[in-house]
């Protein structure tokens, strides 16, 4: 980070904390930069396609269709500071669905969390990026492999640090896919009893659970929520705009916990894969990949 003349009196006590403020984002931001969120989207699309090339095949739509999602979050909405992961007074990001790691390390790498260097080694045996989370690297707060698990991990965060009198909050992401899982209805339940207006869980639906269509009768996912007590709001997940305007509704304290239902379209940015069928694990050959990655600079660069 540039600190201009603060750097000249580095060892100035005052200019050093001042430098150390100045290193954590000045976030939930009050203007929202639209072009610039879009342009850290595209960044995290990039990441995500050198991660997951020549790997063959791979969580790579998934990664695509929150890319917005995570750019919006990490860039204008979240209080954090990536030198010092554990700051107590953090408000915590909680990837429930672990099989979209190619997203968070991107969004990881992105805030400074990570080095980009680190990125290739994505999936590889004895990586500390495996394509499904664990929580031994910076930023990531749970292992997320085992799904619907993740909003009652971040009800039970948001009690706490309620209970601890921080100003923190848990952004949740959570599939259509956990949807299914009982457990995550019971989170539901507990984070409107206990008033967890400090929890906002971003559910994305992509329409797609492993190789097919959601299965189980999820809809009406947004008046589910509404029933539970939830605050919601449903929202094109791909347009930054739409996601950034219901983010800074969902900061009122009404004692409620929040919902933004997120459509997204897996694969989205690279049109090819928008297409393809069997989205879950993609099957991309290696040959494809310099155009499939040509293909995002021409549709967004
Ligand atoms: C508790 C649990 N049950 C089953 C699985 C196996 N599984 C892995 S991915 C997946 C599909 C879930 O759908 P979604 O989360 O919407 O993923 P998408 O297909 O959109 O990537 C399933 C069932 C799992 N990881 N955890
Ligand atoms: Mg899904």
């Amino acid at each position: 980070m540039v600190f201009g003349p603060l750097q000249r009196s580095s060892n100035d006590v005052s200019a050093r904390i001042i430098a150390r403020v100045m290193s954590i984002p000045n976030h939930p931001a009050s203007f929202a930069d639209i072009p610039g969120l879009r342009a850290r989207a595209l960044n995290l699309r990039r990441k995500m396609m050198a991660m997951a090339s020549g790997k063959g095949e791979g969580y790579i739509a998934q990664g695509l269709g929150i890319a917005d999602c995570l750019a919006a979050i990490y860039f204008h909405e979240l209080r954090y500071d990536s030198a010092n992961p554990k700051w107590a007074d953090r408000d915590r990001f909680v990837l429930s669905t672990g099989h979209y790691s190619i997203a968070i390390y991107a969004a990881l790498c992105e805030a400074g969390y990570l080095e980009e260097s680190e990125l290739p080694t994505y999936g590889l045996n004895g990586s500390r990026l495996p394509m499904s989370t664990f929580d031994d690297v910076p930023g990531i707060e749970v292992v997320g492999g085992s799904l619907g698990h993740g909003l009652g991990q971040s009800v039970g965060m948001a009690m706490g640090l309620k209970l601890d009198g921080s100003s923190a909050r848990i952004f949740c992401e959570i599939s259509d896919g956990e949807l299914d899982e009982g457990s995550t209805w019971e989170a539901a339940m507990a984070g409107a009893t206990f008033n967890c207006d400090n929890l906002v869980a971003l559910i994305d639906c992509n329409g797609i659970q492993a190789d097919g269509p959601v299965t189980v009768k999820i809809e009406p996912v947004a008046d589910k929520f509404v029933s539970f007590g939830w605050t919601t709001e449903e929202v094109n997940g791909n347009d930054m705009t739409q996601l950034v305007d219901a983010l800074a509704r969902m900061r009122v304290k009404d004692s409620k916990p929040k919902a933004i239902v997120m459509r997204t379209t897996p694969g989205f940015g690279v049109p090819t894969l928008m297409k393809r069928e069997r989205a879950h694990f993609v099957r991309v050959d290696n040959s494809e990949w310099a155009a499939l990655i040509a293909e995002l600079e021409r549709e967004n660069g």
